[in-house]
């Protein structure tokens, strides 16, 4: 079938609200029309890709766009960051979430989705959504700061469907609707008319005359109640949801898809939307930066290095070894791609813990490092799942974290909460346990309470390795004399593209033969077994025994044995591998390497919204019945998933599932039932590039972490995710069981140490929810984005099941400056003579924030290669001076706020023009993708606009100068619209 052919069939199937349904989940067209993942996902790669063409340019390094239409793996390569295509996914399906359970969460909020006629409203959701996204950035908070992003984008892509600034004849974004109290335009008064009844089905003209011709703004009336009203004279939205759209006048306006009832500008529409959410996004860069906003996105080149340290006066030796790691590990890998892009400490002692100290800055991080000196901690356990933590909610998800200690948890009611946080974001977790016997026998000898020590400790080693082993990390015990050599054997890699190939965890221990396949993509294979007295023996595909004792000859590179961890490193050989083990004690092994390869999987639920679809679980799915799992390959076009089951983690029984792939590297998977125990996902393939004859092609991937179903659904309202400092706020939820009914036990715990309170249990009758409400008090002092993760959990009666759902709030100020800083032009030199090189100019900007503003923040330079300097006079105002290459013509200084607001100050200097443009990076002749810049090409010598809808950088110039200053204004070139256009016609 041609593309045409394959549009027009979809085109028949349609039918379904909004930009907003997507029935084929994530990534698809739906019948034809742009869905909000869609749109949502075309401008995150349409920004991103200019933040790291910017980035590069600045850097001195050229960029090229990759083919269109552009797809996230593409898009990370261009940025340089394929090894972080996985994270950037998962970003990008974080946003998709947020914006698609508006439509479940909010139904029935006309203001979310800009329906009747509440535009203001919606502008006032999307601006202080807006706000709390900067803020959250501003503390890298970014996993909170997307999903409040995808939320208001939401909002934001609905304006253009729902309301009539398409018929009345925009053709650009409404700037307007993501600036906080701008004005977005005439809204029709509740008592005007702005509709007739459409002819029959013909609906294209139903806007009245005076709406259209005044360009009053309106929207369509919406509600799913079959009893409802509206306002006379007033449009509805229309489609089949909507109960209003048979009250006169009948119809509707909407144009979520190709065939609503203004379906024929659904195009244009979703066009609109693509620009307005580029623009928002846009936004959020200039107020973050460039590389906080990459950040964000997940683009990040390697791990971060997460180290969790208990800072007890024991730990002396422990925190040299932590010293001497990062030293080494710095001294390694800065400079090579494998170089941390973050670097986080969270320091633990008794009964203090954290704070959590974060940067992209290796001295800085050693220095943290420096400062922990050991002392304090009273009795022997200490606060290491506090401090755990808050290294699961505040390092990227899919991190690896290293928690220091030798004592037990004196915090072990957190192991419900730490656990959650595992499987929420499938971080690993290892620990490095320092003399455990050591401890033991000081403490038998030094009191009566000898029996009482003993098990403690022994329960506390349990208790790590049951999370480690629940995250597919493993808990390494050692002498203190031993801890530098085993941390350096589990962090000689730090690469992003660590995969994991198979993961078990034997307890009782027993003899066991595992076999995995290695794919040709796969390097530094690496095997790690944990346990005492484990012995084994490793197989090659050709068959040949691998010899520890001699390695000569074989396929082992290296092999290190160190407290209770064995490591082996291998060649890559292609095939199946045998590890057989021998011992009758408990381990746990590990296969590992780095491969592009790799997949996200998330369990998913028809949703119960009227709409249809699918919802993504974020917490435990239910046991007892059948189970979906969508699933994304990563790192290749090409690869396919074959088999995909849900592997028992401690035995060797298995689901096998039934595979439905959805184009664009998803696949859906179904199970008719899930293990009632502990559980990974396996995923085997088939990748068809690049293949040597010799093997044959078949992968297999699993996920490091442990899942585990319940029979509880635990469902907190996460209706509004902003805490404002000093009030309580009451957050609501549900329980409800399929199981036996009784008094279930209700914890509600959170990572900043905020006051809560909750009802300690709630009475469930079978299948019956029991509702129950948790306060949440940030101290009055607690600056704006401050990110808080509360994880509320139900656990039933005797301890063996438990659900729990997080929810993560953001602490937020009321804001009271809305206007960005203003930019004041002091003077502008040049001497620029036919040569451009040997010719410089300056330029001297004075930069404000209001009178009872916040004050300015941060001026950097987005485009121009010269030197820009910066100085805060007494009076806090900014000077600031550039001096540039006559080559180098234009400049755009970004000017922001405390709070994130964002004027854009640009200025140009064009005395040889010829030259300056032929020698200028920025006239690029990609129509689709070329920057702002290159169409403010004005003939007089100051202008305020640089609003183009063509892209005439080739018409000749004879400006001496040119000076602008905009608040973030956009050529939204007719360009996109036409690649689309082409795109859907070929
Ligand atoms: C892509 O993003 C840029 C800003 O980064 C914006 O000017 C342009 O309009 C966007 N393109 C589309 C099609 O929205
Ligand atoms: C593992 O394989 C070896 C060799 O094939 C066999 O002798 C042994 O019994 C197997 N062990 C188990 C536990 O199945
Ligand atoms: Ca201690
Ligand atoms: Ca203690
Ligand atoms: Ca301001």
């Amino acid at each position: 079938m041609t593309k045409l052919a394959v549009l027009c069939f979809l085109l028949l199937q349609t039918g379904v609200e909004g930009f907003k349904i997507s029935n084929i989940v994530f990534n698809h067209f739906n019948g034809g029309s742009l869905i909000h993942e869609v749109i949502t996902e075309r401008a995150i790669l349409n920004v991103t890709l200019q933040v790291c063409r910017a980035l590069a340019l600045s850097e001195g390094k050229t960029f090229s766009f990759p083919p269109q239409p552009f797809s996230a793996g593409a898009v990370a390569a261009a940025c340089d960051a394929s090894k972080s295509t996985k994270s950037f996914i998962d970003t990008i399906e974080r946003i998709q979430k947020s914006n698609h359970q508006v439509d479940k969460d909010y139904v029935l909020s006309p203001s979310h989705h800009c329906d009747d006629e509440s535009i203001a409203a919606g502008q006032f959701l999307i601006t202080l959504g807006l706000t709390a996204v900067k803020a959250s950035n501003k503390q890298q908070n970014f996993v909170l700061a997307t999903s409040i992003l995808g939320e208001i984008l939401h909002t934001l892509q609905d304006f253009y469907s729902h309301t009539n600034w398409v018929e009345i004849g925009n053709t650009f974004p409404n700037s307007n609707l993501i600036k906080t109290n701008a004005d977005v335009g005439k809204i029709a008064d509740i008592t005007r008319p702005t509709c007739r009844s459409c002819d029959g089905k013909d609906c294209r003209n139903n806007i009245l005359e005076d709406i259209l011709k005044e360009q009053i703004l309106t929207s369509g009336y919406f509600s799913l109640n079959p009893f409802s009203t509206k306002p006379a004279g007033k449009c509805s939205h229309g489609g089949s949801f909507d109960r209003t759209k048979g009250i006169e006048p009948t119809g509707g306006i909407n144009k979520d898809s190709i065939d609503s009832e203004h379906g024929h500008l659904h195009n244009q529409a979703a066009n609109l939307a693509i620009a307005a959410t580029s623009e928002l996004l846009e936004d959020v860069r200039s107020a973050a930066g460039d590389k906080a906003f990459l950040q964000m996105m997940g683009l990040f080149k390697g791990r971060a290095l997460c180290f969790c340290v208990d800072t007890t006066g024991s730990m002396g030796d422990d925190i040299d070894a932590v010293r001497t790691v990062t030293s080494s590990i710095i001294d390694s890998k800065v400079g090579t791609e494998d170089e941390p892009s973050i670097y986080i400490l969270i320091p633990f002692n008794d009964p203090e813990f954290g704070p959590l100290l974060q940067t992209t800055d290796p001295e800085v991080f050693k220095s943290y490092i420096n400062s922990l000196t050991p002392n304090g901690g009273g009795d022997a356990p200490e606060m290491s799942l506090s401090g755990l933590q808050l290294a699961l909610t505040g390092a990227p998800p899919n991190s690896e974290i290293f928690v220091f200690t030798d004592a037990a948890a004196k915090d072990e009611h957190l192991k419900n909460t730490v656990l959650a946080l595992i499987e929420q974001t499938k971080s690993v977790v290892n620990f490095m346990i320092t003399d455990v016997f050591g401890l033991r026998r000081r403490r038998q000898a030094d009191n009566n309470q000898q029996q009482q020590s003993v098990r403690m400790s022994r329960a506390g080693g349990q208790l790590y390795r049951d999370l480690a082993q629940a995250s597919g990390g493993q808990a390494v015990e050692v002498t203190k004399g031993q801890l530098l050599e085993a941390i350096n054997i589990l962090t000689e890699s730090t690469s992003s593209s660590l995969v994991s190939l198979l993961q078990a965890s034997r307890n009782p221990g027993k003899s066991e033969n595992f076999t995995f396949v290695v794919d040709d993509t796969v390097k530094n294979l690496t095997i790690y077994i944990t346990g005492t007295s484990v012995d084994f023996s490793l197989i090659s595909p050709s068959g040949v025994i691998q010899n520890i004792a001699n390695t000569t000859g074989s396929s082992i590179i290296s092999y290190q044995s160190v407290g209770n961890l064995q490591t082996v490193q291998l060649q890559t050989e292609g095939g199946l591998w045998e590890l057989q083990i021998l011992s009758t004690s408990p381990y746990s092994v590990k296969v590992v390497g780095e491969s592009p390869i790799d997949f996200l999987f998330k369990f998913i639920k028809e949703s119960d919204s009227p709409f249809g679809g699918f919802d993504v679980i974020d917490n435990r799915p239910t046991e007892g019945g059948n189970a979906s799992l969508l699933v994304t390959l990563i790192g290749s076009d090409v690869a396919t998933v074959s088999e995909v089951m849900l592997v028992e983690s401690s035995g060797s029984g298995q689901v096998n599932g039934t595979v439905e792939a959805q184009g664009g590297g998803t696949f859906i998977i179904h199970f008719d039932r899930i293990p009632s125990v502990e559980f990974v996902v396996l995923a085997k393939g088939q990748n068809n590039n690049g293949v040597s004859r010799a093997s044959s092609g078949i992968f297999q991937r699993q996920s490091a972490t442990s899942l585990r179903a319940s029979g509880l659904t635990v469902t907190a309202d996460d209706l509004n995710t902003v805490l404002e400092p000093g009030t309580p706020r009451s957050v609501s939820f549900s329980v409800m069981t399929t199981g036996e009914g009784g008094s279930f036990t209700i914890r509600a715990t959170n990572d900043q140490g905020f006051t809560l309170s909750f009802p300690s249990s709630l009475q469930l009758d079978p299948g019956v929810s029991a509702n129950g409400s948790v306060s949440i008090t940030a101290p009055a002092d607690t600056p704006s984005g401050i990110g808080v993760t509360l994880t509320i959990e139900a656990v039933a009666p005797g301890g063996a099941d438990s659900n729990y759902d997080v929810l993560r709030l953001t602490v937020l100020s009321k804001v009271t400056d809305f206007t960005p800083p203003v930019c004041q032009l002091l003077s502008l030199q040049s001497n620029c003579s036919d040569n451009c090189s040997r010719s410089t100019w300056e330029l001297s900007v004075q930069v404000t924030d209001a009178e009872n503003g916040t004050d300015v923040d941060s001026v950097s330079l987005r485009e121009g290669s010269g030197t820009l300097n910066i100085s805060t006079a007494a009076d806090k105002t900014t000077l600031v001076s550039y001096v540039a290459s006559c080559c180098s013509p234009d400049v755009q200084l970004v000017a922001v706020d405390q709070v994130g607001n964002v004027e854009i100050c640009s200025y140009s200097v064009r005395a040889n023009v010829t030259q300056a443009l032929t020698t200028s990076p920025v006239t690029t002749s990609n129509v689709t993708t070329s920057p702002v810049t290159t169409s403010n090409v004005t003939t007089s010598n100051v202008t305020t606009s640089n609003v183009t809808t063509s892209n005439v950088t080739t018409s000749p110039v004879t400006t001496a100068v040119t000076a602008s200053s905009t608040r973030v204004d956009f050529s939204v070139s007719l360009c996109f619209g036409f690649s689309v256009l082409s795109f859907l016609l070929h």
